[in-house]
């Protein structure tokens, strides 16, 4: 299927959990398109159940696109919005490709396997449903005949045929299922939604995956596919199983990443990620926390001590391994509670506002969104972990980054590749008309001197260097 992203440098995404399509637009216009980000991953559009939690949207009842977050105007006016977003901004030479990198592409979370949980309804749009009838488009034999949870994860027909958290599972090996799939993907498509993630891909065998998008109209272009397999240790289906399909969101990194910036295991032993046993580099996607992880403690959250979640994203953005998404999410007090402002996505300046955390403005993770654009492939160079929880590495002859995971400043000075001059540091500042607006690291010699802050770090690259 081939279905990889365009091969542009602004490869970052951000998964603008539960913003409403006119709070995406707007983003897209003031602050993702001129900040360099690549993507932005949506909630799911189509119409769900009623109710005053965020997952709602993960109960359909019809392919209307009218959800809390918006109706189909306003979602084909995001798509439109974001793909006209950050034109006009001065991106570098080394781009080929004219058009892409003033934009952003629109990824929608699609949902697949399954439809509602609850029993009878009547949805957002006013669509009655029971479970296992959503009138006018599928009826009691659409559905697997496993009519109760999944009890046995060693058993993969049991994780693809039986109910994920209760809901109704589509019989995706059927005829009409995946054609009304298609019909659905197809929509999405027509609106120039430019990737999907599948959510719960890991219920559906990988055969039903590939045959529902080979019947998608690519219209000559790169669909951007990312399932969300979840890695369970031991289990027969697995996240590398899905690589023939697309990228496959890689678990194991939010664990890893989880378990090093904690202190549990060596923040040194990330230094290559390749061998592994993951998803291979080219095909993972990666990250920090997700909506579901922030909330059930499988990943550090903006809460975690030590600002670990914040140099957890700047490790992230700054290994070359997978494509990683950003999450930018909501303050919660209860893990089942709705978005503030009725999902009307805010931000002010480098933070969030009206309860919504805007992670994807913070300094460091922008700066560091730089960091990558610029930095592209090239190889990590200049490894250096002189202690288990401090570490620093190069990216070829462009950038270079230090993490220093412990309670205490760390004073060296670091050897690298990078030519001679003065660079900004993007962690606590960035570069403004010539000027360094944090601090100013002067690489001399293939070397500079530094004071890593206490669980701080620093990185310099090429497109912020001012001399
Ligand atoms: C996903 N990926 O595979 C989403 O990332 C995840 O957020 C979805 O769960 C899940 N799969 C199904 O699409 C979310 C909530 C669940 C919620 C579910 C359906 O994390 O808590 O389940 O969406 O709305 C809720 C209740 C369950 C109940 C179920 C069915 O929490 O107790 O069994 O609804 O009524
Ligand atoms: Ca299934």
């Amino acid at each position: 299927l081939g279905s990889r992203a365009p091969a542009v440098t602004k490869s970052v995404i951000i998964e603008m959990f539960e913003w409403s399509w006119d709070s995406v637009a707007a983003e897209c216009t003031n602050f993702i398109g001129p900040s360099g980000y690549g993507f932005v991953q949506v909630n799911p559009p189509q119409e769900h159940i009623q109710g005053d939690s965020w997952w709602t949207d993960y109960q359909a009842v019809s392919y209307q696109l009218a959800s809390k977050h918006g109706n189909r105007a306003q979602f084909a006016n995001m798509v439109k919005t974001c793909h006209n977003a950050g034109v006009g901004v001065i991106v570098a030479s080394i781009l080929s490709e004219p058009r892409l990198p003033t934009m952003v592409a629109v990824h929608t979370d699609t949902i697949w396997n399954h439809m509602s949980g609850l029993d009878s309804g009547t949805g957002y749009a006013g669509s009655s449903f029971t479970k296992y009838n959503y009138p006018g488009i599928y009826q009691n034999q659409d559905f697997h005949s496993c009519r109760h949870g999944i009890n046995n994860w060693n058993n993969a027909t049991e994780v693809r045929t039986c109910e994920l958290a209760g809901l109704a599972d589509l019989a995706t090996e059927t005829e009409y299922v995946r054609s009304r799939l298609a019909q659905y993907g197809n929509d999405l498509l027509s609106l120039g939604v430019d990737g999907l993630r599948l959510d719960a891909a890991k219920h559906m065998a990988v055969g039903d995956v590939a045959n529902i998008l080979s019947r998608l109209n690519k219209k000559g272009t790169n669909l951007y596919i990312t399932q969300e397999v979840v890695f369970g240790g031991g289990q027969p289906v697995t996240p590398n199983q899905y690589t023939q399909t697309g990228d496959v969101q890689e678990f194991r990194f939010t664990s890893a990443l989880r378990h090093a910036f904690t202190h549990s295991s060596p923040l040194s032993d990330l230094q290559n990620l390749d061998n592994k046993g993951w998803v291979p580099c080219g095909q993972a996607n990666v990250f920090v926390a997700n909506h579901d992880t922030e909330r059930n403690s499988g990943s550090l959250n903006s809460n975690s001590p030590s600002n670990t979640y914040t140099l957890a994203n700047i490790f992230a953005l700054a290994h070359p391994y997978g494509r990683p998404t950003v999450l930018s999410s909501f303050s919660f007090s209860s893990t089942d509670a709705c978005a503030p402002n009725g999902g009307a996505g805010a931000c002010s300046g480098s933070g969030g506002a009206n309860g919504w955390l805007c992670q994807h403005r913070w300094q460091a993770i922008v700066g560091m969104v730089g960091f990558r654009n610029t930095v592209g492939a090239a190889t990590m160079t200049s490894w250096t972990a002189p202690e288990s929880q401090r570490i620093a590495f190069g990216r070829g002859a462009l950038g270079f980054v230090a993490i220093n995971n412990e309670d205490s400043k760390w004073t060296v000075t670091f050897k690298t590749t990078l030519p001679n001059g003065s660079y900004c540091d993007v962690v606590g500042g960035k570069l403004s008309n010539g000027k360094c607006t944090g601090s100013t690291f002067k690489v001399s010699g293939g070397s500079f001197s530094a004071t890593v802050p206490a669980r701080g770090a620093i990185a310099i690259h090429v497109g912020a260097k001012h001399t």
